[in-house]
Parts: structure tokens; sequence; C-alpha cells
């Protein structure tokens, strides 16, 4: 398969230590794919569903106590603690070095060692990577087959090269006291054990696209987000990219596949998806900041996901497609899950295995639902029907705008473009999002999360703060604009005022005028905010006092706001560089 002496070395060191009875090169193909399949139906590992229905698609079930990603385990093993910085969990290289292969030591006993070469990024492509990730699951094979781009090619390009990502997955028992989710940046190294659940498994993702890249784009001069990417495509059939980050559970995936509205769908505008989680920017020849996104497919959150509120993913998810922890309907063999339709089915087992009595459903009590909260689907991106053509393009898409944007019932309006780069990272900088009755624990809580990075960046956030802000030197005037939306504004009764979804393409195309100089906005504290007339509101049951009540903005709120910015900066100490320090001192003084 390859001949790569830095590869050959690692495999036999892995083999040493884990001890498989069997070694399978994974090679793409779909000869390989369907055996696979089969051997996972066998062990038990999957479900086939009914494949006239649901052509190439399957159900897994994950161990309970293994729903989702697990920060609390997730570390940064720099050299130094600093290097990892206040918001990573971080331990001693070689103290963890010994404590996984403790772990791992003899674990794929009995077990088959899949190896799987995948490259990040269309293979070949200059913005692309290259990782190997071993595990001894298979469903963990069959989702990077979906999730990235996994080929014999992928040895070609890499050739002798030491300039790949190690992964080492190991389910052992599913013992969520040994469960660690580790990062080495400085040897391009992950290892994941105790776990079987997506983003703790599928390493290209979150691991490498995200921890391990943010940290080489620090060392090398470019950028890895947790940023979805779209093209906005106007009558005139120009496209426009946007990259946006919001923290999980804000729309990103609707966003990336957003339909316009009818009135502006006949006019001619369309949404293009590059992708919906993850962008790696580059500067490119022309001085312009160029993004790929790095998967091949999307790992979405099925719970919500229906034909209204996101019809592309749903299409996506329609052939050769995995589910996990949805439930499982028994009288068509089919997949169910909250707010896919109003539907309850009968004769139902829920994602844990059991019967599942719909009479019992109350939608407050998460406990009482047939599909896990943070269920998935992971559907190959080829599927969505409006995937850009661009998307398989190795040299990436040029980005107008980045966006920012968080839960806010208060403080946030609409949307606001920052004065310029540096603002714009401050705002990114000060992220936050408020917790909803979605997720466990109190409501309304606001949780500061920069970039939407707080869990993924491999690296002291300070400095990370100080890479964004010599990025934008090096763009200098090419630098994309930077905004900050907020589709959450509410009334005092908790009802949201803007109506999201499809209606935020009318957000988009001020931003995109504003990026072309065609729009105009006031010029307020926090930056440049959209006159109300500025947004197009024709054929939206809106009136115009209801969209100026959510482009004001409040003095108090954002009084409240920027003394807790002050303190959400100390954390940073003297990481947190001195032009962000001023930003925040220029808003505490236009707030007077
Ligand atoms: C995700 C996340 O799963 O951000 O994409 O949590
Ligand atoms: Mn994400």
């Amino acid at each position: 398969m390859t001949n790569n002496k830095t590869v050959l070395a690692w495999l036999e060191e892995m083999k040493t230590l884990l001890t498989p009875d069997e070694i399978v090169w994974v090679d793409g193909s779909d000869e390989q794919r369907e055996e696979l399949r089969r051997v996972a139906v066998e062990q038990g590992e999957l479900h086939k569903l009914n494949q006239d229905i649901l052509p190439g698609c399957y159900l897994h079930r994950t161990n309970p106590n293994d729903v989702a990603r697990v920060e609390d385990r997730t570390f940064i093993c720099t050299s130094t603690r600093e290097m990892a910085g206040p918001t990573n969990n971080w331990c001693d290289p070689q103290e963890m070095y010994k404590k996984l292969y403790d772990i791992a030591r003899g674990s794929y006993k009995g077990r088959t060692m899949y190896i799987i070469p995948y490259s990040m990024g269309p293979i070949g492509s200059p913005l692309a990577k290259i990782g190997v990730e071993i595990t001894d699951s298979v469903y963990v094979v069959l989702n990077m087959l979906i999730m990235t781009r996994v080929s014999p090619e992928v040895w070609t390009v890499l050739g002798d090269s030491n300039d790949w990502v190690r992964g080492l997955h190991s389910r052992c028992d599913v013992d969520p006291e040994k469960r660690y989710i580790c990062h080495f940046p400085e040897d391009n190294t992950i290892i994941s054990v105790n776990s079987g659940y997506g983003g703790n498994v599928l390493l290209g993702k979150k691991c490498f696209a995200l921890r391990i890249a943010s940290f080489q784009g620090w060392k090398e001069g470019w950028m890895a987000e947790h940023m979805l990417i779209l093209g906005l495509q106007n009558p005139k059939g120009e496209v426009h990219y946007i990259a946006a980050a919001f923290p999980s559970a804000c729309g990103k995936t609707n966003l990336a596949m957003l339909i316009p509205p009818a009135y502006l769908r006949e006019k001619g505008y369309k949404v293009w998806t590059v992708g919906d989680d993850i962008a790696w920017m580059r500067i490119g020849e022309d001085g312009r900041l160029y993004a790929i996104n790095p998967e091949n497919g999307f790992f979405g959150v099925a719970p919500g996901t229906n034909e209204h509120s996101n019809f592309n993913a749903l299409e996506s998810t329609k052939k050769d497609t995995i589910f996990t922890n949805v439930a499982l309907c028994q009288n068509d063999n089919t997949v169910w899950w909250e707010g896919l339709n109003k539907n309850l089915p009968e004769n139902a087992l829920d994602w844990k295995g059991n019967p599942w009595d719909p009479a019992k459903f109350n939608k407050a009590d998460k406990s009482t639902c047939a599909a896990h909260p943070n269920s998935r689907f992971t559907a190959p991106a080829e599927n969505c029907p409006c995937i850009s053509d661009e998307f398989n393009k190795g040299a990436g898409v040029p980005i107008s705008a980045i966006v920012f944007g968080g839960r806010r019932a208060k403080c946030a309006p609409l949307v606001y473009q920052s004065r310029d780069w540096e603002n714009g990272v401050f705002i990114g900088s000060a992220m936050a999002s408020e917790t909803t009755a979605a997720a466990a624990g109190a409501v309304g809580v606001v949780r500061r999360d920069p970039m939407a990075m707080l869990p993924f960046c491999g690296y002291h956030m300070g400095d990370y703060f100080r890479h964004w802000l010599e990025m934008g030197k090096k763009l200098g005037d090419k630098a994309p604009k930077i905004f900050n939306v907020n589709w959450f504004r509410t009334d005092d009764e908790g009802n949201f005022l803007w109506p999201g979804f499809g209606d935020n393409m009318r957000v988009l195309n001020w931003i995109i005028d504003r990026c072309e100089g065609k729009a105009t906005a006031t010029e307020t504290a926090i930056g440049y905010v959209p006159q109300p007339e500025d947004i197009d509101l024709t054929d939206l049951d809106m009136d115009l006092e209801t969209l100026k009540g959510i482009l004001t903005i409040d003095k108090d709120v954002w009084a409240q706001e920027a003394a807790e910015i002050e303190e959400h900066y100390k954390k940073f100490g003297d990481h947190l560089p001195a032009e962000l320090r001023a930003q925040l001192d220029t808003l505490k003084k236009n707030l007077g």
C-alpha cells in the first residue's frame, strides 16, 4: 500500500502495542465498503434499514454511556501547560502517552486493526492535509469513508513525506472512567480510547481538522476554523462566499443549506453549500483569503431536521447514510426522530433499542424521547442537492465575508458590521451564546465561546487571537469584512422576533451588499448597523417597527456586556493582545 518509512514504522509500533488478530488496509473501494457493511451487520454494529426507501442506509446504537463529545476528558498535550492555555485541559505528553499506551496495550486482541489513509480536503489540493487513522471499530471505518476522502491515492500524494497526522482509536471497553481524547500537536498525533461516539472517534473531524489543524495553521500561517462556508448566488449569476462561525446548536448546518424565500428565489437568488462545520483558509496568490471544507460529509444533529427546517439536509440522508442513536420504526424498517414530522411512530424502538411508547412522549422531558437529543446522521456531501461545484475543487473559494453569531435574547442586534478587521477579531473573541432549554443546566446562561472555537482550539487562545490579528495584517485591504448576526432576539415573553431559516437570506444579502459597497449603514457604539429600510422585508409578515426593535442597541445591556468581556479577558493574562484590550476600551468609551 505504501513504502512511506514514517508510516510503516508507526504501524509496526502500533501493532506491537495493540496486538490485533488481523489487519485490514482500507482502500475506499465500493467492494470493500460493501464487505465492511456486511461484517458490521453480522457483528451487530449496524442494522440494515429498508433498502427500497433508504438505499445504503444503516442504523447504529452507541453504548448509552457514550453519546456525545466529552470535553472534560479532552486534552491538549503540549510540552508546556502555558502553550495549551487556560481554556484547555493539559497533561504532560510523556505522562499521557504512558497512561494511554497502558490503557490501549493488547486492546486489539481478538479484533481487527483497520488502517485508514484519508485526506482532509480534495486529494492533492494545496490546502488539504493527510491523516492515517487506525481503529478497531468497523463503524468508525464506515463513517470515515463518508466524512473524509479515503483512497490509495492518498498514499501516492503523501509519498515519503512525514507531514501526516497519526490517529489511534481503540474502543477498549467503552469505559467512561478511562475515556480520553488526547492531542499531541507537536507530534501531529491523536489518541482516543474507550469511546465509540462520532466526535470522539472520527479523528479527522474535531481532533484533526480543528484542534491539530489550528495549531498547524498557527505555525504555518493559515487558519482552521469552526465555520460553515456558503456561496450566495445573485440574479446576475455571481457567487460570493461567506464563512460563518456559530457555537454548536445555533444552526450552522441550516444556514449552510438555506433555501431563500420564494420572492428572492424567483428573482434568481440561491445558496450553494461548500461546508457546514469546518473551514481551512489560506491566503491565495491574489492576496485574498481562500477556504476549503476539509470534510467530505455531514455529521449532523438529527432531531429538529425536517423538510421545512432543512430540506437539503434531509435529502442528503436518503441514501448511503449512517444514523446513530435515532429511533427505529419497525413497521417499515425506517428511522424517526423528534421533529422529523408529527407522526409519532407506532411499534418503534427508541435509541437504546427498547420499545417506545408514543403515549408517554412529552416534548419537555428528554428521557421520553425516541431519538437521543444528540442523535446524528452521517451523510455524504455529494447527496446534498445544493452542494457547490467548488466543493471538490482544491483551489478553495474566495471569502468575501466572515460572520460570527450566537444566541442572544437581548444583546446583539440582528446584524452589524465591524469597523475593521481588528474590531472584527474583538467581536469574535467576545462571542457568546445563551443556553437553551434544549441543553442540560440553567436556561439563559451566557457562555463565552470565542470564534466558536472554545472546545476546539489546540493552543493558547490568547495566541490564537494574536494569530487572527496577524492574518489580518497580511491580508490588508483584501481581508474579508467581518460581521455579527443574531437570529435569536426575543420579546418579553421569550418569543423569537426574527423568523430565521430561509429569511436569513435577507440579512446575507445586506452583508454581501456591504462587501460590495452597495448598502448603507449607521455607525453605532458597536459597529455599523443597517437602517431598517436596508433589510428587504418584501413578502415577510413583519413591520418596520419590529425590525427596528431588533436592530437597536440597548446601552445598559451593552455596558453589562462590556463588563463581562473584561472578566472573560482576564483568563488570557499577558497572552491577550493589547489591540483587543484597546478595542474593549473603545467600546466602553463609545457606550459613554
Ligand atoms: C459538532 C459540534 O458536532 O460542534 O459539530 O458539536
Ligand atoms: Mn461543529
